[in-house]
């Protein structure tokens, strides 16, 4: 886990058929969430089959989405290699129904994406649907083409899901994790031969804790629902920067650059990692609100990066206008709401404090650190303190 505790900060990349459609169905708005578009209009499975013929991203340039991963200052990378709708964006064999068999792409964009991970220093993560698979006849979830009391779920999980499981974890090199979800009819048993599974292969690979039944080694929290107060476990939570995961053309609802650092400050703040969604387009393009956005993390993380990478929850919790994280014997003080009377009291017993962003010297009295007059950082301003011994 030391890897993934230092990290705090990761890609989440929702990408695959469903991104063709983008949330419009025969000249309709499907509501909700843009990857499950083949479940809200219940399309059946012979017809979302024929997108695989269209599916050809010319514009996908991995080492572009790395080198916007390293920009914005996130430290691994976790892709969609198979999502509900059951279509593999890897090269399966075990299934034609996969982005080199079926489409015209006819090339594995995780070859790339391995490569440029490795080039860019960033860790390469999949996603794995292992229960909900809406194609496969005996997968979760479909009950429109499929008869639900007629499926073999442990067959499913037994010959297909644990082969898909071993082709992503022997093809790409090492893998920083992988990212199971909705675990809602897995059993303790095929949980854990799943988390052996993947230990088996690659004994270093991290398992999310929806692989189900309390095992993984870290809780993953609700999507988008940062916790209330900092937990006594390692645990991640998966967040949008608009609504939808995967790409849709009508959702412009996106979070502005404030309000996401402070999520990622909050979340460092409480001991866990934040791991930001984006939604690439069918011709294989991250959308640009969401790459500005990332950058400009990136120049925030660039000044204060030391006050999130690494670090562990701050002493100074669940007071409104602040944060607080630590490592080693300082602690950062992230300050939100900047008084307008010139004075920070903090409960702590302050002996020196600086801004970390330039390392001008603040003055301390008591508990009270001496303020300017105005936020030098009005998203966020840390301050880097030591304390009296
Ligand atoms: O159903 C999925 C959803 O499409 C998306 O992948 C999120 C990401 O955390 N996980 C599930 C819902 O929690």
């Amino acid at each position: 886990m030391t890897w993934w505790r230092a990290a705090r900060f990761g890609m989440f990349i929702h990408w695959g058929l469903y991104a063709i459609p983008a949330g419009q169905w025969r000249g309709q708005s499907i509501p909700g969430i843009g990857e499950w578009i083949m479940l809200r209009a219940r399309i059946p499975v012979r017809e979302y089959e024929q997108l695989a013929k269209q599916f050809n991203p010319t514009r996908f340039d991995a080492d572009a989405w790395a080198r916007l991963a390293k920009q914005a200052g996130q430290k691994y990378l976790t892709i969609t290699s198979k999502h509900h709708d059951g279509f593999c964006m890897f090269d399966s064999k075990v299934t034609d129904y996969d982005i080199v068999d079926a489409t015209p792409f006819a090339r594995d964009p995780m070859k790339d994406l391995a490569a440029a991970c490795q080039r860019h220093g960033i860790r390469l993560c999949f996603y794995y649907s292992q229960t909900q698979d809406w194609h496969h006849p005996n997968g979760d979830g479909n009950d429109w083409d499929y008869d639900e009391t007629r499926k073999d779920f442990d067959c499913y999980v037994d010959e297909y899901v644990k082969a898909q499981v071993r082709e992503i974890l022997s093809s790409y090199g090492p893998i920083g994790m992988i990212w199971f979800d909705t675990p809602k009819r897995m059993t303790l048993q095929q949980s854990r031969s799943l988390v052996d599974l993947v230990h088996d292969i690659q004994p270093d690979c991290l398992v999310n804790g929806r692989i189900g039944n309390g095992l993984g080694d870290y809780a993953e929290s609700r999507d988008n629902a940062i916790p209330g107060e900092r937990l006594g476990e390692d645990w991640e939570v998966p967040a949008t920067i608009n609504d939808t995961w995967g790409f849709k053309t009508d959702d412009h609802n996106w979070k502005p650059v404030d309000e996401l650092i402070r999520k990622l400050v909050d979340c460092a703040s409480k001991g866990g990692n934040y791991l930001l969604n984006v939604g690439p387009t069918a011709d294989g393009v991250i959308p640009e609100p969401s790459a500005e956005r990332l950058r400009a993390m990136g120049k925030w993380l660039e000044r204060n990066g030391e006050s999130i990478y690494g670090t562990h929850a701050g002493p100074v919790q669940g007071l409104d206008w602040c944060r607080s994280t630590a490592r080693g014997g300082t602690i950062y003080l992230h300050v939100f709401d900047w008084p307008s009377w010139g004075s920070l009291e903090v409960p702590l017993a302050v002996a020196k404090a600086r801004l970390l962003a330039d390392g001008s010297e603040l003055r301390v009295t008591d508990s009270a650190i001496s303020a300017p007059a105005s936020a030098p950082d009005p998203i966020d301003t840390v301050i880097a303190l030591d304390l009296r011994v």
